[in-house]
């Protein structure tokens, strides 16, 4: 068969890394079959044009993976490719909770013949043997022998190969920085973002998280050897083609078992495979100060800290009071020591919130050391504890939002102010967060490191900022880099003829620069 994996785009950004489940499915499909795969994002299609595809390419059965906030656009999709007779399975976070409504058992239109529930690791080789007989069901539960459900062991992990794979569509070098890009390093040809998994699940169960409900409590890891291999994989196709490649440690909570972190870590460094990574850590786990020495010689960048909010009573509310705001700033400090930077994720409309809470919030931000804040409002997901406490206490004024997605709007009223007043806070934390004078000042407060840190964050602000203000068209591109053009002048400057000799910072250690000198560095 040809068989077409598709995800839908997601409306707002471009995104700047590929699906992992496409990888995976793909590599997980029974030999004989051909896989095209279409992320949206990078291929964007409507309607027309895919159900063109599907008959151009005589594809026979079609895989759509979707998160909530792309649903309507994968159930149009869906819809289209079923006029034209092909047999669509879908699966993902979405529709394994409401398997109902992508099958049209809840009065609603049907959208899929089959769907896939929970983790297809060990359900996608049966769905397409069953699909190749004309014999697809509706319903595929990964369950064991005696029909209990079975969360698949990642100790046999297959080996996606990263060598061979097209990935032309996601490079994220843009030409026109091309000279500057040049000053810092050689190879910068491309830059691709790869997420690569190391293990599943996280027992936290915060209130608005799926994950601890989709994955289960139980963590389970690859080996250290399948990820260090995977690792050596894309390290070589980098210096094969002269370019760039970082990883995402897409794991929920990638040190979630710490011992077992560093000992992943440590086989990183052992074999060489260092690359630079960013992974999503919660804060309570980077006390550990030699977890944070091997983060940062393993080549760790950027880690994602859903810190959610300042105030305690908030995290409480939504199960996760293990978060100490108290303890942000030196959590941060002890990352920036070993320049690894956050990405500091926030959300308003929470139960506790009232007006100012962004103006609060940047106030503690300014005080940290430089990184990539994120702002989002408090989202009420299907089948996620928030969802179920909102829907019984009747405060769910959109209650099936994923049916019309509107990009940063709440679904359920605030406790303590307005939705609207909830929009204008998110608004005035992007706004604020990434004006030009905050640019600017992100750039200088790195005064002691190299140029490449400084072009880093100023780079990795750009384009962060477009995930609330729309940066899809040349145009706004221009705007945005008119109104820097102080900020970019002056890197542009130093990186064509240098800077007087400054201070280094003397606390700063670069371990992974010491520990990896043949490796892909270039910040
Ligand atoms: C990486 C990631 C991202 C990346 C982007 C996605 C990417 N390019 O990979 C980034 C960081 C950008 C991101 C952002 C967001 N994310 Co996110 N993200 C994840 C994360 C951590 C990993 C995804 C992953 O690759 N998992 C590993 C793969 C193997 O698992 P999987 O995708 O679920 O696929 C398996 C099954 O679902 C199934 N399957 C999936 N698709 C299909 C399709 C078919 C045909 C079949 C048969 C099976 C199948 O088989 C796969 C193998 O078992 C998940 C959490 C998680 N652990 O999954 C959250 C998660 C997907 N994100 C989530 C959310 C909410 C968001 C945001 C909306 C957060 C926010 N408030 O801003 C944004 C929106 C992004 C956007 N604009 O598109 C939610 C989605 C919940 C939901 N019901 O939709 C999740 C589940 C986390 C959570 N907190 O609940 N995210
Ligand atoms: S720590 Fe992160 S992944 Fe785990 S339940 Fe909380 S929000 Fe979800």
């Amino acid at each position: 068969m040809r068989i077409l994996l598709y995800n839908p785009d997601n409306g707002v950004t471009r995104n700047f890394m590929p699906h992992l489940w496409m990888f995976l499915l793909q590599s997980l499909t029974p030999p004989g079959h051909e896989v095209l795969l279409i992320d949206g994002n990078a291929k964007p299609m409507d309607e027309a044009q895919i159900a063109q595809y599907v008959r151009d390419e005589k594809i026979d059965l079609v895989g759509i993976g979707a998160m909530t906030r792309m649903i309507a656009k994968a159930y149009r999709i869906a819809d289209a490719i079923r006029a034209t007779g092909v047999k669509v399975v879908m699966g993902g976070p979405h529709v394994t909770e409401l398997a109902d409504e992508a099958l049209g058992r809840d009065g609603g239109p049907r959208h899929a013949d089959a769907v896939a529930l929970g983790e297809a690791d060990e359900t996608w080789p049966q769905i397409v043997k069953d699909a190749e007989c004309g014999q697809l069901k509706e319903i595929y539960t990964p369950v064991d022998e005696t029909g209990k459900e079975r969360k698949p062991s990642l100790k046999q992990y297959p080996v996606i190969p990263w060598d061979s794979i097209d990935l032309a569509q996601f490079n994220l070098v843009p030409k026109a920085v091309f000279p500057l890009l040049k000053k810092v390093g050689e190879g910068w040809g491309t830059f691709r973002i790869i997420p690569v998994e190391s293990g599943r699940g996280c027992p936290y169960g915060c209130e608005f998280c799926t994950v601890t409900g989709f994955f289960g409590d139980s963590i389970r890891f690859r080996t250290n050897e399948s990820v260090v291999n995977e690792l050596l994989l894309l390290k070589a196709r980098a210096r094969k083609e002269k370019g760039q490649m970082a990883v995402f440690f897409i794991d929920d909570n990638f040190a979630i078992n710490v011992k077992r972190t560093k000992s992943l870590l440590r086989d990183i460094i052992a074999a060489g495979a260092q690359v630079h990574w960013v992974a999503q850590i919660s804060a309570n786990l980077l006390r550990d100060e030699e977890l944070v020495d091997l983060i940062a010689a393993s080549g760790g960048k950027w880690v994602f800290i859903g810190m959610e909010s300042i105030d305690p009573a908030n995290l409480k509310d939504v199960n996760k009071g293990f978060n100490k705001p108290g303890e942000y700033a030196e959590v941060l400090e002890r990352l920036a020591k070993r320049n690894v930077y956050a990405i500091t994720s926030f959300i308003f409309g929470m139960d506790n919130d009232t007006v100012g809470v962004a103006e609060r919030t940047l106030t503690q931000v300014r005080t940290w050391p430089p990184g990539l804040p994120i702002f989002g409002l408090l989202t009420p997901l299907p089948a996620t504890p928030l969802y179920k406490r909102l829907e019984s206490a009747g405060r769910l004024t959109r209650a099936k939002h994923w049916q019309e997605f509107i990009p940063f709007a709440m679904a359920h009223t605030p406790l303590k102010m307005s939705i609207e007043e909830a929009h204008a806070e998110v608004k005035y934390g992007w706004a604020h967060a990434y004006s030009p004078e905050a640019l600017a000042d992100a750039v200088d407060s790195l005064d002691d490191q190299p140029l490449g840190y400084r072009i880093n964050i100023f780079l990795a602000r750009l384009c962060f900022r477009g995930i609330y203000f729309p940066m899809m068209s040349k145009f706004s591109w221009l705007r945005v880099v008119a109104e820097n053009r102080h900020t970019i002048f002056k890197l542009v400057k130093e990186g064509f003829f240098g800077r007087k000799a400054r201070p280094r910072n003397p606390d700063s250690e670069v371990a992974y620069d010491e520990a990896a000198p043949e490796s892909q560095v270039s910040a």
